[in-house]
């Protein structure tokens, strides 16, 4: 594979000069694959060029609150340019992988430490807290080139539901000194702080509530205290209607408990298909964990999935993690 590093500043060239794109966030995106990917299409769109942000599928329930609109990838027939976005691994593209093989240029944005880097130009910094914040500096950069102002009060909330819903609300340890400067810049804007959080946060569906008490009952410690985990089935899914999205942030029911230091949450997805999340408090790093299974993510936060039963499937990533306790 063949690829060459960008800078902020070179990405930033790349957005100023490209005439027509698709932007591709990874599969079943969550806020920061919507946020900056949204973010980006605004700001190349504000240039008076074509852009649109392509989803595996439609938009999920819970992020419909920041009005946006994806094409899916049936309607995205067009050559045009790439960008990938806050997307691991080539493989998270999914049913997208052939838009981005006929592109001519292929654009890699992302900060998951376990990138190993592809398309033409790629730009990964594990050490920012969102893809969000990357495109923030992105924009930045190109604010400087061109010397005018790009940034609008619409990309701003893009770029701070980005960062807030990949920082948990600037909770997370990827939080820096420069998430809070990006974030401060961005209040100056028109961004309704408060709804943002409450949209991301604190409003559910009632289904979702009905599926959390099933998947609580789940609850297993182990390893004197400092692992736990919970799962859920596929009968659990249809007893409580829930639906594909509302299984997000369980993983951090575990998490939450005193003294547990990594936390697993197996969701059966199919017969033979456990899709997991982990996460880890203080030391133990989970990317070592999706490194094996050939998942991705950062050294608090990752993911993968397992092609086994859900009984074998929490047996294996369970005895793999007694290594990283
Ligand atoms: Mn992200």
């Amino acid at each position: 594979m063949t690829f060459k590093k960008a800078s902020f500043y070179d990405m930033a060239e790349i957005a100023l000069n490209t005439t027509q794109v698709y932007i591709i966030p990874h599969e079943n995106p969550d806020g920061d694959a919507l946020g900056s990917s949204f973010a980006l299409c605004e700001f190349i769109r504000s240039l008076g060029k074509k852009a649109d942000v392509v989803t595996d599928k439609p938009i999920p329930e819970n992020y419909r609150f920041m009005e946006i609109e994806s094409i899916l990838p049936e309607n995205a027939t067009e050559n045009r340019d790439v960008f990938v976005l806050d997307c691991g691994d080539s493989s998270r593209m999914s049913t997208r992988q052939e838009i981005y093989d006929r592109a001519k240029n292929k654009y890699v944005i992302d900060h998951h430490m376990t990138n190993k880097g592809f398309g033409d130009y790629c730009l990964v910094q594990g050490g920012y807290s969102s893809t969000g914040e990357i495109i923030y500096n992105i924009i930045k950069e190109a604010e400087k080139k061109e010397n005018k102002s790009f940034l609008n009060d619409r990309i701003a909330f893009f770029i701070y539901t980005a960062i807030i819903s990949d920082t948990g609300g600037l909770k997370y340890s990827s939080t820096t000194q420069n998430t809070f400067l990006a974030v401060a810049e961005l209040s100056t804007h028109n961004v309704d702080i408060a709804y943002v959080n409450r949209m991301l946060f604190d409003s559910n569906p009632l289904r979702k509530i009905k599926l959390q008490a099933l998947v609580m009952s789940t609850l297993n410690i182990l390893c004197d205290g400092k692992l736990a985990f919970v799962y859920s089935t596929i009968d659990m899914m249809k007893k409580a209607g829930a639906l594909e999205n509302d299984t997000e942030g369980f993983v951090n029911i575990p998490r939450s408990i005193e003294g547990v230091e990594v936390a697993i949450y197996f969701k059966e997805k199919k017969d033979k298909e456990i899709k997991v999340s982990m996460r880890s408090n203080t030391y133990a790093d989970v990317s070592k964990i999706s490194t094996i299974l050939n998942g991705g993510g950062h050294f608090h936060a990752s993911g993968f999935t397992v092609n086994e039963c859900l009984e074998d499937a929490i047996k294996k990533v369970i005895g793999l993690t007694y290594d990283i306790l």
